[in-house]
């Protein structure tokens, strides 16, 4: 069997800090660490920590060292820890003295590949670790919490087992084909397959929930020219990110920034004024805010309060129809002109800040369903919801078969072709370029 390489990365950000953590794993770690300290590694204990002095080719540093035994480790290999003291110079000069003595410049992911490829984590639990650390809210961090645990992997490790089952009970039936298979056994096939298809069905159900905890509510602002629209971004946000000016046209391009509001992420995108524009930048400007309805989960359309309805704002009335829209009607601290009332309107002024909170609020009840929000399992990752619903094909398909007394082969075949789709989430059954690309998307170190 071909010997690993022995990897090493620095696995905290690159910068000043009180302390940044060199990482090495696979099989000369402490061969190799040995090359770079007077400590004597030999007699090392695992998952001891020890003060040690380390030399590079141009500085000495002191330490702390910690070794993992194989397979009690992250990734299931040696590993070492080196805890040296913050700063970039002093974790490269490491670095590049492991490197010097044989180690590889881990990729981004590697140490987690490592962790997957030697049974330590489900694909689906490596996808959860780094959920865990690009979450925007504490919502998504309670999410990745639940994948990298294995929530999402007992679930779907429970379902294949039933699914073995019914296989199992389908086969015994092609074993003996002179001996119809009776209605009983067939009838507790469907209603096993129909259980698991159940299952699937509340798993998916969630994955619009799982989207806005992972991603953040993409809010959207929209409005003519001078309504207030920017005004509104930097209350929202809370600092002066957009430009306020009293110049009809002042915002050119879309402008993003987010919020968090009981712990979840909001994205917001300030636009410019929609109206008849002459210029063409601005016309380019407008475009794209008209892209942007499509993959808003809320819109705000702004009204200015101090005047009547006018025909730019008709015309963006017209463009949000079918859309989860909220009316902010602006500009509450000057005597009301606004003539049309709404359903879902909240009266605001966004540069004395007021109402903003209960707007906040407002957004927040019309795309959030609080009941999926309890801290269970959500489905947050589109690569697990279309393997779920390739199994749910499948499963449609083998009920299908057997309501139809069809030839037990087909219904053994979608049977089997549901167990493996529901694998790909967990792994077993991914092909090694989906778990390439599933890494090469981690950051370095991790
Ligand atoms: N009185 C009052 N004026 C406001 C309020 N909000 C915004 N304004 C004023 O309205 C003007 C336009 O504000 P912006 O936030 O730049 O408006 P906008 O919709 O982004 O405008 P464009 O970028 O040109 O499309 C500025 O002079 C703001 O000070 C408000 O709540 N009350
Ligand atoms: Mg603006």
């Amino acid at each position: 069997m071909k010997k690993e390489k022995t990897i090493c990365a620095i696995s905290t950000p690159i910068g000043n800090g009180g302390i940044s953590v060199v990482r090495m794993s696979g099989p000369d770690s402490k061969r190799i660490l040995q090359k770079i300290t007077t400590l004597k590694t030999e007699s090392m204990e695992a998952r001891k920590m020890y003060l040690a002095t380390i030399k590079t080719k141009n500085f000495k540093e002191k330490a702390l060292v910690v070794w993992f035994k194989e397979p009690y480790s992250y990734t299931g290999e040696e590993m070492i820890e080196i805890q040296c003291h913050g700063g970039i110079i002093i974790a490269n000069g490491i670095l590049n003295e492991l490197i010097s003595k044989g180690a590889t410049l881990a990729e981004s992911g590697e140490f987690t590949k490592r962790a997957f490829i030697n049974g330590k984590i489900s694909l689906d639990s490596a996808e959860g670790v780094i959920d865990m650390i690009n979450a925007q809210s504490e919502e998504a961090v309670k999410a990745g919490y639940n994948l990298m645990t294995g929530e999402l992997k007992n679930k779907v490790n429970s379902l294949q087992s039933k699914l073995t089952d019914c296989e199992a009970k389908v086969e015994v039936a092609l074993d003996y084909p002179e001996e119809d298979i009776d209605y009983s056994t067939s009838q507790e096939i469907k209603t096993e397959l129909l259980d698991v298809k159940q299952k699937i069905d509340e798993l998916l159900a969630t994955v619009n929930t799982g989207r806005l905890v992972k991603n953040g509510i993409n809010v959207l602002i929209l409005g003519k020219p001078n309504a207030g629209k920017s005004s509104l971004l930097n209350a929202l946000v809370g600092y002066n990110r957009a430009i306020v000016t009293d110049i009809a046209g002042t915002t050119r391009d879309t402008i993003e920034d987010n919020y968090t509001y009981k712990n979840l992420s909001f994205n917001v995108t300030d636009t410019a004024g929609i109206r008849e524009a002459e210029s063409i930048v601005e016309r380019i400007g407008i475009e794209r805010a008209e892209e942007n309805v499509k993959s808003a989960d809320v819109i705000l359309v702004v009204l200015d309060g101090s005047k009547p309805i006018e025909k730019d704002d008709e015309k963006i009335l017209s463009m949000v129809k079918d859309k989860i829209v909220l009316y902010v009607i602006n500009k509450i601290d000057l005597p009301k002109k606004m003539n049309k009332t709404f359903d879902q309107m909240v009266e605001i002024s966004a540069i004395r800040n007021e109402k903003v909170n209960a707007l906040k609020e407002d957004i927040y009840n019309l795309v959030v369903n609080q009941n999926m929000l309890s801290g269970g399992l959500l489905i947050t990752n589109t690569r697990h919801a279309n393997a779920l619903r390739e199994a749910q094909k499948s499963l449609k398909c083998a009920i299908g078969e057997i309501e139809q007394n069809m030839t037990l082969d087909l219904v053994a075949t979608d049977i089997k072709s549901a167990w493996l789709s529901l694998g790909e989430i967990t792994g077993v059954t991914s092909n090694q370029e989906i778990i390439n690309t599933i890494f090469s998307k981690f950051c370095l170190g991790k």
